[in-house]
């Protein structure tokens, strides 16, 4: 005879079905974190259903500053630095974001934001939103920003008109001209960046993919470092025709600046006499600005000035900041922040390993410019081999 349960009998049914119901809802107290994932390391409170009220404190608070122990350690004297037109405020809109999300709204350094034109109320205001630290809109000086008078205005448009003809990238423009002499030798004396002393320079529609659980300007500060890079690339050579020969003339007339322990063989590959073309691309830069104040770099600078070729050719602000810092300053000043992920069309710095675990990093390692073909890292590295 099988013996079974009659379970036609509506109590007994009932019975096995809360039963059921309460096993199944036991089993899922003492599997689930109350937020709908199992996870087998509920703390006890969660297995016992019980939830407190400071619970959120595990969940750090970004809007109470105290809470973030960097807040309340030593600070760099130091800020952010963007350059842009009204026109590029998505782009602005996007590097910000980017900043803030992975570094700056632990840290909250200042942001100046500087143009040759006012920016627009909808710029700022716009802009002003996506950080809670200061933030500065400043107007550049004219004799900062645009072509002197003693440029040979002839000159300057065949040099444009050759540049045109070669199609080298903004080889037509004047503005792209006048930014890269801004960078070269002004902004550091904009009136709105004398307090400080490092900078972090960000350009529209750049990206940070990683977080950043140091202060950067800190460790440049405490490691005394002076220029700091995350790529670095070969120089579009037509830009530059005459460059190298007036930083050697420069050289030979004040060889007083030049540092001993230099990095004058990232530049070379025959100790001096021709440029290699490798330099540190300048749209990201976390540098210090008392070494483009100093007596070295001032010198410098007014040299370049005075032959023109800003306007009757195309010097890059990159390029003359990487000559300078790589011939000026010595070589172990000289930093690449292999942990900062960052992107500015085409390329990007993407870190790997535990850097990039660590840092939570969206980029693929795998898409990295730092051994490619055209980077200048290994040079790089071979200066301290
Ligand atoms: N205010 C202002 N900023 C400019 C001008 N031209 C370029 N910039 C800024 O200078 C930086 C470099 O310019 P960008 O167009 O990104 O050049 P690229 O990165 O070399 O292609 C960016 O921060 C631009 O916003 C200009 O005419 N006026
Ligand atoms: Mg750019």
């Amino acid at each position: 005879m099988t013996v079974f349960f009659p379970i036609t009998t509506p109590k007994r049914y009932i019975a096995a079905v809360l039963v059921t119901i309460i096993c199944l809802h036991y089993l899922f107290t003492i599997t689930s974190d109350g937020s709908g994932r199992t996870s087998p390391f509920s703390n006890i409170s969660e297995r016992t259903g019980e939830r407190h009220s400071n619970d959120a404190l595990s969940i750090p608070d970004y809007n109470n500053l105290q809470s973030y122990p960097n807040i309340t350690g030593p600070r760099a004297n130091a800020t952010f630095v963007l350059l842009a037109r009204n026109s590029d405020l998505v782009g602005v809109i996007n590097s910000m974001q980017s900043a803030e999300d992975r570094f700056n709204r632990y840290y909250n350094y200042p942001w100046v934001l500087l143009n040759e034109e006012p920016f627009t109320d909808e710029f700022k205001e716009r802009v002003s939103v996506l950080t809670r630290a200061p933030i500065y809109f400043g107007l550049i000086p004219k004799e900062h920003w645009f072509q002197p008078d003693w440029i040979d205005e002839d000159r300057a448009r065949a040099g444009r008109q050759k540049m045109m003809a070669q199609r080298i990238i903004y080889g037509g423009s004047v503005p792209y001209r006048n930014m890269c002499r801004f960078n070269s030798g002004f902004f550091f004396q904009h009136e709105l960046l004398q307090p400080y002393r490092y900078y972090w320079r960000v350009e529209p529609d750049v990206r940070f993919f990683c977080d950043l659980d140091y202060d950067p300007f800190l460790y440049m500060q405490e490691h005394d470092k002076v220029y700091s890079f995350t790529i670095s690339l070969f120089e579009w050579e037509p830009t530059i025709p005459t460059l190298w020969k007036t930083v050697k003339d420069f050289i030979a007339e004040y060889p007083q600046y030049v540092e001993n322990h230099n990095a004058m063989d990232f530049l070379s590959n025959d100790g001096g006499k021709t440029y290699n073309l490798c330099h540190f691309w300048s749209n990201f830069e976390i540098a210090d600005m008392n070494f483009w104040r100093g007596e070295a770099y001032s010198a410098f600078f007014e040299y370049l000035e005075t032959k023109g070729g800003f306007y009757y050719e195309r010097w890059g602000d990159a390029p003359v900041h990487s000559i300078a810092a790589a011939l000026f300053a010595r070589r172990d000043q000289i930093h690449f922040f292999r942990d900062i992920g960052y992107r500015h069309e085409p390329f990007q710095h993407c870190p790997s390993g535990e850097q990039w675990t660590k840092g939570r990093c969206s980029c693929d390692q795998k898409d990295t410019f730092d051994y490619t073909q055209n980077s200048c890292l290994k040079k790089f590295e071979k200066l301290f081999a």
